[in-house]
């Protein structure tokens, strides 16, 4: 098939329809805010830009993918928690390299992966340095991809130094989603987070460099929304630094037009050779994660499902299938065919109507529930509890009680199975990570695994294989406080 020309991505909402969103506190309810609102909290412009983005709503992570292409290795700015060797720790794991790409190899492994991976609806540029430091690389990348995919969404992620030099090409080149990580608003805070800057051909440091920084971010932030483009910040919560400081900072983001807010944890280890690793620095607790989100869940739109994936990272945001991506695996030649990804969304329309319904059922027979309950489920993906426990690399976590199912985040752990047999090391360190959970379900499960975890104080479930997660977690919710203490489901 001929590369097809290229074309708009999705309908645009206005400003107004995104201020409206803010203005009534991210959505029409209380319940689902963020990245958890669906089509009824918000006006159907907004949802139509962010229902296939797994970023942007927590719904369509589910069902849809983005990949990263490393076209940008360059930055303008040091931060104490990167190490050059690797990719931008703004939207990545330290202590993960990308392979560097060209615009013309970046857009060989979209087409690549596009054909095979029906899922993929949004393109990234997320370093593995800054995507506006050397724009150019990333814009001609885009530019390509957008001759060869006519319907893919692009999304930039940068630490907004150079923002503002750049608002009229990203509106121009369609570029529909920006994420901007803003870790202060207090030069005197951002001064512990930024040894140095690079602007204006030349190198400020200490305060004068957090001050620049600063009302570059602030600038850049407003002129994007000004142009109606969805604005995401990332924030890294350092503890002791920024951790009490996020809340400021989520007032003055949210203040002039930010979407989403993602508080992301500090992740810190001396092996990665980092200013914050060396020093000590320690990344917050889960619970402390938790806890800060929660303090901000009344004033902002919150995303909770972040990965903190890698610069060239490929697939559903709890894998990575970059691996089968390289490019001594790339043909010379690809062409583009549409026919899976447009096969896809038309199941997955109906597949998430029809969940969606299921979910507000669950909900409403939560209504009468007197406490809280900590869920964790394993999944591939689809919404459905359709993994099997050894397989599982990461948990997602569902609070359930009277107002519902809400999904509060993640937990990673090393996949306790390693083809035929279990790790003991392994099962530890899941159950390390489960700290805190109630109950755990999953499609599957041997019974050395399930007598471990049940000894360790979960309950593990797998009555509800391949259903839908709510309405199972809330079936979980109420066999649970109706015959408490179940432990076994067969
Ligand atoms: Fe990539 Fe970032 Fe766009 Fe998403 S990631 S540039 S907004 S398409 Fe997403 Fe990954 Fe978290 Fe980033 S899960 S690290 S928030
Ligand atoms: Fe590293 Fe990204 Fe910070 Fe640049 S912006 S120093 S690449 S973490």
């Amino acid at each position: 098939m001929q590369p097809i020309a290229i074309s708009g991505i999705l309908p645009s909402a206005s400003v107004a329809d995104i201020r409206q969103t803010l203005e009534s506190g991210g959505c029409s309810t209380t319940d689902r805010c963020g990245a958890s609102a669906g089509p009824d909290d918000l006006p159907a412009a907004v949802w139509e830009r962010i229902k296939d983005h797994p970023c942007y709503s927590e719904e369509a992570h589910h069902y849809f993918a983005r990949m990263h292409v490393a076209v940008a290795p360059a930055c303008n700015i040091q931060c104490n928690y990167c190490n050059r060797k690797y990719d931008c720790a703004n939207e990545s794991r330290p202590g993960v390299v990308s392979e560097r790409l060209t615009p013309d190899q970046a857009v060989r492994k979209v087409v690549a992966v596009a054909n095979e991976i029906p899922q993929l609806s949004v393109l990234g540029v997320a370093g593995p340095g800054d995507s506006l430091y050397d724009a150019r690389k990333t814009f001609a990348t885009f530019d390509l991809v957008a001759k060869a995919i006519p319907d893919i969404k692009f999304c930039v992620s940068t630490n907004g130094l150079a923002l503002p030099d750049y608002v009229d090409e990203l509106a121009q080149h369609n570029i529909d989603h920006v994420t901007i990580t803003i870790n202060m608003i207090d030069p005197t805070v951002g001064e512990q987070i930024y040894p140095w800057i690079y602007f204006r051909n030349r190198r400020w440091t200490g305060l004068d460099a957090a001050k620049i920084l600063h009302e570059r971010q602030m600038e850049g932030l407003e002129a994007v929304v000004a142009k109606g483009i969805l604005v995401k910040i990332n924030s890294v919560m350092i503890p002791g630094i920024n951790d009490h400081h996020l809340m400021d900072v989520n007032a003055a983001v949210r203040a002039r037009g930010a979407f989403l807010h993602n508080v992301m944890p500090l992740i810190s280890d001396a092996a990665h050779g980092t200013a914050f690793g060396l020093s000590g620095q320690r990344g917050p607790t889960p619970q402390e994660l938790k806890g800060l989100q929660d303090q901000l869940g009344g004033g902002a739109n919150l995303m909770k499902h972040c990965r903190q994936c890698r610069a060239d990272a490929v697939g559903l945001l709890g894998e990575d299938r970059g691996q089968e991506f390289t490019l001594d695996q790339l043909p010379d030649e690809v062409v583009y065919d549409p026919a899976r990804r447009s096969a896809y969304r038309d199941v997955v329309e109906a597949e998430r109507d029809d969940r969606r319904a299921a979910a507000r059922a669950a909900d409403q027979a939560l209504a009468t529930a007197r406490d809280t309950l900590l869920i964790a489920i394993t999944t591939k993906g689809g919404g459905r509890i359709n993994q099997h426990f050894g397989h599982a690399t990461e948990f997602q976590v569902y609070e359930v009680d009277r107002s519902g199912v809400r999904f509060v985040g993640h937990r990673r752990a090393d996949n306790y199975c390693l083809g035929g047999h279990g790790d003991d090391d392994r099962l530890e360190s899941v159950i390390a990570a489960l700290e805190g959970i109630d109950a755990i379900l999953t499609a599957k499960i041997g019974d050395c695994p399930r007598d471990r975890l049940e000894q360790a104080g979960l309950v593990v479930l797998e009555d509800w294989a391949t259903d839908y997660i709510e309405p199972a977690a809330a079936a979980a919710y109420q066999r649970l406080r109706e015959a408490p203490p179940l432990r076994r489901s067969a």
